[in-house]
């Protein structure tokens, strides 16, 4: 639970941003992106996989692996965490809600304007045009992955790979929220991947000197750095935490 004189400062922020990173869709049973990998894919790690690199030297077990995530994704639901957030942004004035996380689960809570910083796992783009495809207009003739129907290219899921940039745009509110935000939840995140993990840094170091939070069953690089490291699950010290921004608001 947070402290009293901590809550106090959260209830009167008027700008909040909230970072997640996998951890939040644990629970939905999304596996995090540094889970050992199950079934087929243990053999492989994740961040050997999500390169370009990986993709063009074998395209098919690349697709096939964004594939059975996919699978995974479509059949999780979102949980009480990412539905904490949802109320999050009705009490307060400003949330900008940022997410690591390619699940697309945010959305479908029903968050509004989900600041997807590595792109989301439901897009598929042309790898030679980085132009997206969508579902109806490319023919699954069992070719994997299938190919571009305007210029033939091999197809890609719609994220951002270790190596690539991130959407400019989407990056540059991503920094300008924490750079002028008044306190920011870590959620879930192992803050090892940057440029995400610079976003909690920026905003401790804002002239608002914002509020930092971090929920995480385990200690993280960021730990040190944070005014409350809240510790424990998404699904458990969310609720808990916007209850008791409810009970102060009355
Ligand atoms: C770029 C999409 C220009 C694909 C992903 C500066 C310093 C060092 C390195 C770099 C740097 N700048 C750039 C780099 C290189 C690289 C990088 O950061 N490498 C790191 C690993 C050393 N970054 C890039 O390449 C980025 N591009 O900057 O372009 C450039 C390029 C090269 C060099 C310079 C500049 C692109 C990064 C994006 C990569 N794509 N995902 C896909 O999903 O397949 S990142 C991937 O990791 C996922 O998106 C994931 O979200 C993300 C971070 O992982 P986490 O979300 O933190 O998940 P993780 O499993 O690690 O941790 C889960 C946490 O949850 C844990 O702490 C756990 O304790 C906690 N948890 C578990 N259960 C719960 C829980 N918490 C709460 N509740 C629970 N129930």
């Amino acid at each position: 639970m947070l402290p009293q004189a901590l809550l106090a400062r959260l209830s009167l922020a008027k700008h909040v941003v909230a970072l997640t990173g996998a951890g939040i869709s644990a629970e939905s049973g999304v596996p995090t992106f540094r889970d050992a990998q199950s079934g087929l894919w243990a053999r492989y790690k994740a961040e050997e996989l999500a390169t370009p690199e990986a993709f063009l030297q074998n395209p098919r077990l690349v697709w096939n692996w964004y594939a059975w995530r996919r699978s995974l994704t479509q059949k999780a639901a979102p949980n009480a965490g990412h539905l904490a957030l949802v109320r999050l942004q009705e009490l307060v004035p400003n949330l900008t809600l940022i997410t690591q996380n390619v699940d697309g689960l945010h959305t479908r809570a029903g968050s509004r304007d989900v600041l997807e910083l590595h792109g989301n796992i439901e897009t598929t783009l042309c790898f030679d045009e980085g132009t997206r495809v969508p579902a109806g207009e490319y023919t699954d003739d069992g070719r994997e992955p299938p190919r571009c129907p305007r210029c033939g290219g091999l197809l890609r899921p719609g994220v951002v790979w270790f190596g690539e940039s991130l959407p400019q745009a989407t990056l540059e509110r991503a920094e300008r929220a924490a750079a002028t935000c008044d306190a920011l939840l870590s959620i879930g995140t192992s803050s090892l991947v940057h440029p995400a993990a610079s976003l909690p840094v920026s905003a401790k170091a804002n002239r608002r000197g914002a509020l930092l939070i971090e929920v995480n069953p385990s200690p993280t690089p960021l730990t040190p750095l944070v005014d409350a490291a809240l510790t424990g699950r998404a699904g458990d010290l969310l609720p808990q935490l916007v209850q008791q921004l409810e009970a102060i608001r009355g």
